[in-house]
């Protein structure tokens, strides 16, 4: 371990640049599931966007991956304290999805496999701030990760990054998702450490 590790605990973790107040580096990719990995074949993959007045775009795993992908390199904060800086991912952004999408709504909520959501403010969702990944590293997204495909929000705590992704919801008002009916923060920006309601 270098010289960083040395500071876990101290002051000198604070120094680190990219690393989010109140943030550890950590070199693993750690696990963080509500409940069981679900289990999606490929065929019976599907990811659907929802507008307020209910229109419908749907994407099957083949025509997802058929749309152009990007290569993202970014750092990931989670809500736990620890940060990992200079993931790689492949996906598709955002931008690409709501291509000919027409909404006058400012919010989203965010739909997982398994029923996990989790509420995400439209512009925190496009010029090139999300994507829905499906490769971690150059390899296929692990199940554990999220596999076959996760949402990546990297400005926002990865709570918001939800695993197993299938579908997004246009929603004129906010309401919380899974962790922030429980207690989490709203938004969730890591620079202001916004972890938990009232921060
Ligand atoms: N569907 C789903 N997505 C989820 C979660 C979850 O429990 N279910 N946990 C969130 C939390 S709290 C974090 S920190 C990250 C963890 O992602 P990882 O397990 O790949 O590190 O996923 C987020 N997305
Ligand atoms: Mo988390």
């Amino acid at each position: 371990m270098g010289i960083i590790s040395r500071g876990f605990g101290g002051r000198r973790r604070e120094s680190v640049p990219g690393l989010p107040p109140g943030q550890y580096l950590t070199y693993d990719f750690p696990v963080l599931s509500a409940g069981p990995t679900p289990r999606i074949p490929l065929e019976r993959w599907r990811f659907t966007l929802t507008t307020e007045t209910g229109a419908q775009k749907s994407w099957n795993w083949q025509e997802f991956t058929s749309l152009k992908t990007e290569d993202i390199s970014t750092d990931i904060h989670c809500v736990t304290k620890w940060s990992k800086l200079g993931t790689s991912w492949r996906g598709v952004s955002l931008d690409t999805l709501f291509e000919d999408v027409e909404t006058a709504a400012d919010y989203t909520m965010v739909h997982s496999f398994g029923g996990y959501t989790t509420n995400v403010p439209l512009e925190d969702l496009l010029d090139g701030k999300a994507w829905i990944a499906f490769k971690f590293d150059g390899e296929d997204l692990d199940p554990e990760h999220g596999g076959p495909a996760r949402m990546l929000i990297p400005h926002l705590y990865f709570w918001k990054s939800a695993k197993w992704v299938n579908g997004l919801q246009m929603m004129h008002d906010d309401e919380p998702g899974f962790w922030e009916a429980a207690g989490y923060h709203m938004y969730g920006d890591p620079w202001r450490e916004q972890r938990y309601q009232g921060d």
